[in-house]
């Protein structure tokens, strides 16, 4: 960061919520429509001050793509829209998902012309890359015993994949079906066991962020 600092980069922090009550819907978890609320719009969160976690973003060159959940409100786009300005388009999509809670195990951008999706979260907005020319590949369920520990999280971090570049995949040594998939699609697989750091909340995609970008478009 110090690097592109020096070199003339803008370095900005993200408003930090106060995470007081009036940021929760106290009812919400109450409620016997709670899995149907993500469907009209409604999540845990409010809209009482901006609010976002980066793993509910996927970017493609110019695009963003986000999805609304408990952890992103509209205020926390908007803040991320006018603070990046006009040359990025925030496009705001969902998935079929009674608990949304970060994109990257409904919806993950592999490289420019593939996306990868899940199968039972499918997205509402999914003809936006079909009409564009991109292949649409559904990710196979993951093997991962679905008694295993884990928080806040499915066993569809399977599909919460780090991309080095267009074609090597950091994937969970232990997701054989999801490795056997990317090595049709003429990828080389970067197996790391990850089983239990998904027990933590979280994937490849998660805790990683690409500074290091290059494209045309
Ligand atoms: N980034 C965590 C994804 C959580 C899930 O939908 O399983």
């Amino acid at each position: 960061m110090k690097e592109y600092f020096r070199e003339g980069a803008k370095w900005t922090t993200a408003p930090k919520p106060q995470m007081s009550d009036e940021l929760y819907d106290m009812g919400y978890i109450e409620s016997h429509e709670r899995l149907e609320l993500p469907a009209r719009g409604q999540f845990v969160t409010t809209e009482f001050e901006p609010c976002f976690d980066a793993a509910d973003f996927q970017r493609a060159g110019k695009d963003i793509f986000c999805q609304l959940s408990h952890t992103t409100n509209r205020m926390g786009v908007e803040w991320l829209r006018r603070q990046i300005g006009d040359d990025y388009t925030i496009n705001i999509v969902q998935c079929v998902d009674d608990a949304p809670m970060h994109i990257d195990a409904s919806l993950c951008l592999l490289r420019p012309g593939l996306v990868l999706v899940n199968p039972e979260r499918p997205c509402y907005q999914i003809e936006l890359f079909s009409k564009a020319g991109w292949d649409v590949v559904e990710a196979p369920r993951p093997i991962t015993p679905s008694d295993h520990p884990m928080w806040f999280s499915s066993t569809w971090l399977s599909m919460n994949v780090l991309m080095l570049d267009h074609n090597r995949v950091v994937v969970d040594a232990n997701e054989i079906p999801t490795q056997r998939l990317f090595e049709k699609l003429g990828m080389e697989c970067i197996k790391v066991d990850l089983r239990f750091a998904g027990s933590l909340g979280s994937g490849s995609h998660c805790w990683t962020c690409d500074v290091r970008r290059n494209g045309s478009s």
